[in-house]
């Protein structure tokens, strides 16, 4: 079946969470559904905010525009829009945004009888974002605690929160996170490079199978792990790193507040070295 006919076979009614027959059309290429008008109003709104933001602030350039979170003397309050207030509004409009999104995809899994692995991906990527922005400041007390708006004045944020711990290397889920994130480029650039290099053979011969691809990882390492195989690891690997890295945050503060080089601390004192 070709991709046109076959869209045309599956695009099928049904499948909705909510809203029934109401919204459960296309428009070109894209599904929409109750959860496309909530992407769409909490994207727009949030965008809009982004960009008053912007225009309210000292400026333009694109690397320096930044919607910076209350102060900490608002705790967890509402603070006045131009001290806050504004970054909290854009945080709830990207929350029912991304879960909008999610469960737009939740809808169209539904419709095409797949299983939910796409949204239930997306929510851990969601859950890592709002362990920054809502868990770890309601378990501080201050909605201060999470990070602004804006490309370099994040990547402060990230480097402030570090060294406010010391040197954060030293945080024992951090080492896991990053292990997981170096893991799954290790994994994708095995499964990228073997499927390029099976499917893509000499001018003139034929594309390589299954076989080809088990039997190079046989006489390499001695094991396959199958064709399968490697898309369950690499779900798992993805999904690892970016819930150890929500781990390795939310640890930071609320559970752990002196520096990360200390907690190693246990390590020197087991009663096995005296
Ligand atoms: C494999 C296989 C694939 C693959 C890859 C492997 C045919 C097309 C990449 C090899 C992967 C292994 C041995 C696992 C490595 C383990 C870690 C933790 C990176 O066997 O089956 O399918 O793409």
């Amino acid at each position: 079946m070709t991709m046109l006919s076959f869209e045309k076979k599956y695009r099928v009614r049904g499948g909705t969470l909510i809203g029934g027959d109401l919204f459960d059309f296309w428009v070109g290429p894209f599904y929409v559904g109750f959860f496309g008008v909530t992407t769409m109003f909490f994207t727009l709104l949030g965008t809009a905010l982004i960009i008053y933001g912007a225009s309210q602030g000292p400026t333009w350039n694109i690397w320096q525009i930044s919607i910076a979170p209350p102060d900490l003397k608002y705790g967890l309050g509402l603070a006045p829009l131009m001290e806050g207030g504004l970054w909290q509004i854009i945080t709830v409009c990207a929350i029912g945004a991304f879960s909008s999104w999610a469960l737009r995809e939740v809808e169209i899994c539904r419709k095409l009888g797949m299983g939910y692995h796409v949204p239930f991906a997306f929510s851990v990527a969601i859950l890592a974002y709002v362990t920054l922005v809502v868990v770890r400041p309601v378990l501080l007390g201050a909605w201060g605690h999470g990070f602004p708006y804006g490309i370099f004045s994040h990547l402060d944020w990230v480097s402030n929160v570090g060294y406010q711990y010391l040197h954060f290397h030293y945080n024992p889920a951090h080492m896991i996170a990053v292990t997981f994130f170096f893991t799954t480029t290790f994994a994708l650039a095995l499964h990228g490079s073997l499927i390029l290099s099976a499917t893509n053979p000499k001018a003139g011969e034929a594309v390589k199978t299954a076989e080809h691809e088990n039997t190079f990882f046989r006489d390499f390492i001695g094991y396959s792990i199958g064709a399968l195989g490697i898309h369950r690891l690499g779900l798992f690997l993805a999904l690892s790193a970016a819930f150890w890295s929500a781990v390795c945050i939310v640890i930071s503060g609320p559970f752990w507040t002196r520096s990360w080089p200390e907690w190693w601390g246990w390590w020197l004192d087991l009663p096995i070295w005296r």
